[in-house]
């Protein structure tokens, strides 16, 4: 399938990720897997206890991996927990590992056969990456992985702020008329 295609199954919403009635949220965890502050904070407030007693149980997870659960209270279905990058100066690997975020939760779609799935703006917030890389390395990503495996599945990615939703935007829009490099 083409790009233009497939850019059709990419939306982005300004709002709260945990309000989402995907088949899936990701969460922008830490290496504990166990909460924080954040967007993490707000899915494990939303989803109750059980959410934390499961999280318990995975054993942790290192940066760029990813790991799933049920989704308790939460409107969603399941939740994707991945713990991103932390930003140090660029050239410590951050975007590979962010990459890598991306692309193991999408794996887990993929192995879970799910039609939808939610993203914030995994390490953009205290992580610390720079806005506009953290964009296009989320959006590249689950294009190619959708061109790679041959996976179609609705994307949202839920931007929590006006500034980073018009910066999704644009980007997509400057990938629907085939100009890469626009930011
Ligand atoms: N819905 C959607 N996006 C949100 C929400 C929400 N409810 N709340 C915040 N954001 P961050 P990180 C946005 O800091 O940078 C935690 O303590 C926020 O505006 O949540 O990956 C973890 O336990 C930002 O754009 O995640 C880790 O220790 C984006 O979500 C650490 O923070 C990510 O910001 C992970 O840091």
């Amino acid at each position: 399938m083409d790009r233009k295609e497939l850019l059709k199954h990419v939306h982005i919403k300004q709002g709260d990720i945990t309000r989402e009635k995907t088949d899936a949220i990701v969460n922008a965890a830490n290496p504990t897997l166990l909460g924080g502050g954040g967007v993490d904070g707000a899915i494990h407030r939303t989803a109750g206890p059980g959410l934390l007693e499961e999280c318990r149980t995975l054993g942790g997870a290192d940066h760029g991996e990813a790991k799933v659960t049920r989704g308790y209270n939460l409107p969603a279905k399941h939740v994707i927990h991945t713990p991103g990058p932390i930003y140090k100066n660029g050239y410590s690997g951050e975007k590979e590992v962010l990459t890598k975020s991306y692309y193991n939760s999408m794996l887990l779609c993929k192995e879970n056969n799910l039609k939808s799935v939610s993203f914030p703006a995994i390490s953009a917030g205290v992580y610390g990456y720079p806005k506009d890389e953290a964009c296009s390395v989320a959006v590249d990503t689950v294009l190619n992985f959708m061109e790679q495996e041959n996976y179609i599945i609705d994307v949202y990615f839920v931007l929590f702020d006006r500034d980073n939703y018009e910066r999704y935007e644009k980007y997509i829009a400057s990938l629907q008329i085939g100009n890469k490099n626009s930011i």
